[in-house]
């Protein structure tokens, strides 16, 4: 084939411009581009344009690759060439007047080379800079034709590809994953009538109503412009400035200091598309709709000393476990779950549903699964696919529609337009990881960067000269917003809101009021954390001036933790807000949704150290890696480490190297040689008293409970705890096996919040 190529040079890109019948057939020996990437029946050509057939995408196959095939290099057995495909002799040295004389102008492959990495970056987002993503697909569990005419909905076991990024939002590109941040969650469906972005966060709501505000508020949380920190955090003066004057986020608030913005693992949290869109059938008839994505591991978030420690050990932690489950099989996956509910509906509840700081409790409407999302491939280029993504909310399909939630409105606008500047012009939509599986014609030209070679005359329309092509689809292909009756024509063209938008307070209360006391306990001490950062006392003290009017009980806690004397309540801007249809809803509770109870995707530090007793260690190792659960041997170095009776064990993680922080569980091993090696090394007391200290569970063989000790942790137990009651389990070696179950069940709880002390005991 090699040979075949060099005698006949041919680009397999130019039959999918061309079209094969246009004489661009490969050469014999040589794969043409597939028949299913060839627009069939394509309209655009004179020559056949009365024939009025549009032509639509293969259904049902993960097409995604194969558009990107096309553009996948792979080098292998390859000559280095320059851009103009002029193989390079020697990529040592630039050309010069003699070995020691100065450099030639003429050197094009120096310049070439150096201009292109002059240009590399491109600017970041503006927010949502650092981010991970994600190939995959999404399966539709049954037809909702009586809903929406949705392509990815149509029916039954119906897939459609999916590419997804998570991110954190105020930080900058290179910043730490774990930062107390909201995280963004966006789907683009690679449908096949077209593309649907499902741009959604971590959480339901937001912090503020209407989309004036979004550049005030990305201002006043990015670092301080005058000496540029803090980087990734919101712990600062600005930020809670500007939310303690905006009491329209203490709902959002309250949700971004739970331990929600700090999840465990993107494949562990839910996603929500926050705004109230609209369902649309082929009837035309629409409904409302809010979408949920309920991750199938369960919610599991990390505690704040331990999200503080892992982004010093592993900023790319979050990075690092999305990419390492998908590579080792655990994949990630999501049901979406949809809120359906009439315009009717929505006039009775005691919220407006327009208002993007407000949840529709589950009680009120409740989530119908109907469909599952899994992320089975990673990217095969970075910059190519993740950072080169571009989700605009304004990307929706016929049976998607908007509703008049004015933050949506502001970003219906904002998402196109940003990816104008970042990527550089308005033809973004064709780079391989954005461009629709579903063909696109239409008489855009030009502009920058444009790939397409449109043929013939005709760019606009109506016309007559291409047959009338392309054409309007009509009603019953193309995409037709709702018709919706304005209810009050006589309305003032005004800046306003509607009245309930001005209930602040109400779903703050409703959400702090449903979580366990743990969760209480966290928000109270985040609250606390991030305000104690705040150099302005009148800053905090319009804060918790605030928080009074959601949780008296929260109110008091944190002007506790601060040291100050509790002010008066904020004024309120509603004063009689409407009675809420629920005051409890169990269901934002993160310890609500287990999962399925699998520990697949976790991580468990075994220590080793020469004399270890190696089968103990073994059958847990045995364990949990038939759970799906990663093991890994810890040591106080790297290398091979010899048992007790005298088999090879390999460290590949040392003490130094992988900290206690950065696993799920930890089991200490028998041995008494081992146990007086790790009592020897400080690392050993650290990792104990972090693993103790976030209430994860640790498994003592043997003797080592002794390092229990040194450590500082209580080692006093009754014998439920000793079951693994408190996720603290202590066993003889002889019981490997039993010991081995118990620690894999304690694993699945997550943590033992039942040891949890503020401030810590250890
Ligand atoms: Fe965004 N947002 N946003 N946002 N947002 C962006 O678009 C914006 C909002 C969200 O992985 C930007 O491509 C405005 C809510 C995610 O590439 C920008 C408003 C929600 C991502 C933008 C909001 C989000 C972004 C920056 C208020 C949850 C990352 C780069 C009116 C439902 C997408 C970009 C990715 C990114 C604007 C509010 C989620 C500037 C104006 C609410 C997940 O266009």
């Amino acid at each position: 084939t090699q040979e075949l190529a060099a005698a006949f040079p041919f680009n397999a890109n130019k039959p999918l411009e061309h079209g094969a019948k246009n004489g661009m057939n490969p050469p014999a020996g040589q794969t043409a581009t597939p028949a299913s990437r060839l627009p069939t029946g394509s309209t655009l050509s004179e020559e056949n344009g009365s024939q009025k057939t549009g032509s639509v995408a293969p259904e049902g196959v993960n097409s995604t690759i194969e558009p990107l095939d096309r553009v996948r290099v792979d080098s292998a057995g390859q000559v280095l060439t320059t851009n103009q495909g002029v193989a390079i002799a020697d990529n040592q040295n630039s050309l010069k007047a003699g070995p020691r004389g100065p450099a030639l102008l003429e050197d094009f492959i120096l310049r070439e080379k150096i201009t292109h990495f002059d240009h590399e970056r491109i600017p970041e987002r503006i927010v949502h800079a650092r981010g991970s993503g994600a190939h995959g697909f999404f399966e539709a569990y049954e037809p909702l034709t009586a809903l929406t005419k949705a392509a990815p909905f149509k029916e039954a076991g119906k897939v459609t590809p999916v590419f997804v990024r998570f991110s954190t939002v105020a930080g900058e590109r290179g910043s730490k994953d774990t930062a107390r941040d909201v995280r963004g969650f966006a789907v683009k469906f690679y449908t096949d009538e077209g593309n649907w972005d499902l741009v959604g966060n971590n959480m339901p709501v937001f912090f503020i109503q209407d989309a004036m505000k979004f550049p005030d508020l990305v201002h006043a949380v990015k670092p301080e412009p005058h000496h540029a920190m803090p980087q990734a955090a919101s712990a600062h003066d600005t930020f809670w400035d500007f939310i303690s004057l905006m009491p329209e986020s203490t709902h959002m608030m309250m949700w971004a200091m739970s331990d929600r913005a700090i999840p465990r693992s993107y494949a562990t949290m839910q996603g929500f598309g926050v705004h109230s869109y609209r369902f649309v059938n082929d009837a035309g008839d629409s409904v409302f709709v809010k979408f949920h994505w309920e991750p199938k591991y369960g919610t599991h978030s990390l505690v704040w000393d331990e999200a503080v420690k892992i982004s010093g050990a592993d900023p790319d932690y979050h990075r690092r476990d999305l990419w390492e489950r998908i590579e080792s099989g655990a994949f990630p996956e999501w049901e979406l779950g949809v809120q359906v509910f009439t315009e009717e509906q929505a006039e009775k509840f005691s919220f407006d549903i327009l208002d993007a700081t407000k949840i529709i409790p589950e009680e009120l409407v409740p989530v119908r699964k109907v469909g599952r999302m899994v992320l089975n491939r990673n990217p095969d280029n970075f910059f190519a696919e993740t950072e080169q993504v571009a989700f605009c909310t304004a990307h929706v399909v016929p049976g998607i529609d908007f509703s008049n939630d004015p933050l949506l409105a502001g970003r219906i606008h904002s998402y196109v337009d940003t990816q104008i500047s970042r990527l550089g012009g308005p033809n973004f939509h064709e780079i391989p990881i954005n461009s629709p599986v579903a063909p696109v014609h239409n008489n855009q030209r030009d502009g920058m960067h444009r790939q397409a070679i449109h043929r013939g005359r005709v760019s606009y329309e109506p016309n007559s000269l291409g047959g009338g092509c392309p054409f309007q689809a009509g009603a019953a292909q193309g995409f037709v917003s709702t018709a919706l009756r304005i209810k009050d024509r006589e309305q003032d063209k005004v800046r306003a809101k509607p009245e309930k938008f001005a209930d602040h307070y109400t779903q703050a209360t409703l959400f702090f009021d449903s979580q366990s006391p743990v969760e209480q306990d966290h928000i109270a001490a985040a609250f606390r954390f991030e305000l104690s950062k705040v150099t302005v006392p009148a800053i905090r003290e319009r804060m918790v001036s605030s928080l009074r009017n959601a949780s008296e009980a929260l109110a008091q806690k944190v002007a506790d933790g601060l040291g100050m004397e509790l002010p008066e309540p904020m004024p309120r801007a509603l004063a009689n807000p409407p009675a809420p249809e629920v005051s409890k809803s169990p269901t934002l509770s993160l310890l609500a949704r287990p999962g399925d109870g699998s520990i697949k995707g976790r991580k468990v530090a075994l220590l080793v150290a020469p004399g270890v007793d190696g089968e103990s260690i073994g059958a847990v190792q045995a364990a949990l890696a038939q759970q799906g659960a990663v093991g890994r041997l810890v040591g106080p170095r790297i290398g091979p480490i010899k048992t007790a009776s005298g088999e090879m064990l390999d460290a590949d993680a040392s003490m130094e190297n992988e900290p206690g922080f950065l696993f799920d569980g930890l089991v200490l091993p028998d041995g008494a040689e081992a146990i007086a090696a790790l009592a020897q090394d400080g690392h050993t007391a650290e990792f104990i008293k972090d693993q103790f200290r976030h209430c994860k569970t640790i498994l003592a063989f043997g003797g080592s409970r002794s390092l229990l000790a040194q450590a500082g942790v209580p080692v006093t137990m009754d014998k439920s705890q000793a079951q693994g009651g408190t996720g603290l389990i202590l066993a003889a070696a002889g019981d490997a096996a039993q010991a081995a179950d118990a620690f894999v069940q304690a694993l699945a709880m997550h943590r033992h919040f039942g040891r949890e002390m503020d401030p810590p005991l250890v």
